[in-house]
């Protein structure tokens, strides 16, 4: 066998035991394209300053990445989500990506409402793939970007994504209003590790 093909193989086994999820909790972070999620993954566990994600790209296929956080070794699932990522994780890489978790985040920009039907038909699918492959994995809504969203509406906009979202329906779903600019995306995130 040649140097590569070791090499390959040994990749492939490594991605196997990560996918299975033996390398601390397996997080998923989905939802439709630049709604914030490869940004909340490096303001929360990489220490990116928020007004530095203006500068991060958007995510090809999916990322994944092993991370120590807060006591936690974290094996962290970024899908990319232009549809043809989104398409290809909810199909050909159903399994590896829906397998073994422990909380699956579904990130929702709260200033676009526009593309809420949208993302309402991938949250579905995200929710039957969970239920599926991890039974009992806590799934998580952020409605995102909350910071574009003025104080008075805040609360309205929460309430608006999370009945369209029919969330209350299910026992292994909550939400969170949240933004990379103020505690509320740390304070989610860390309220569902523990
Ligand atoms: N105002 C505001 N902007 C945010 C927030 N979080 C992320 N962003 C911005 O949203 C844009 C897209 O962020 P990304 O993290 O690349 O989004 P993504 O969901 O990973 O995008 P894909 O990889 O294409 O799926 C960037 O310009 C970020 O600076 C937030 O809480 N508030
Ligand atoms: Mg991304």
């Amino acid at each position: 066998m040649s140097y590569l093909e070791k090499e390959m193989q040994q990749e492939e086994f490594v991605a196997k035991e990560l996918d299975k999820g033996d390398f601390g909790h397996k997080l998923l972070f989905i939802g439709l394209a630049q709604t914030g999620k490869s940004s909340i993954i490096k303001v929360v566990f990489e220490g990116l300053k928020p007004e530095e994600t203006s500068e991060v790209l958007a995510t090809v296929r999916y990322q994944r990445k092993l991370i120590d956080f807060s006591g936690y070794s974290l094996n962290v699932y970024d899908v990319g989500g232009q549809i043809t990522y989104l398409e290809e994780a909810f199909v050909a890489l159903r399994e590896s990506i829906f397998s073994h978790l422990k909380t699956l985040f579904f990130v929702v920009d709260s200033s676009k409402i526009n593309q809420l039907e949208e993302a309402k038909n991938y949250f579905k699918r995200a929710l039957r793939n969970a239920e599926e492959y991890s039974k009992g994995a806590h799934i998580i809504v952020l409605t995102h970007k909350m910071d574009l969203i003025p104080d008075e509406k805040k609360e309205f906009t929460f309430n608006k994504i999370t009945e369209f979202f029919e969330i209350d329906k299910y026992d292994n779903v909550n939400a969170f209003s949240t933004s990379i600019f103020d505690e509320s995306i740390f304070e989610a995130i860390e309220e569902t590790l523990s």
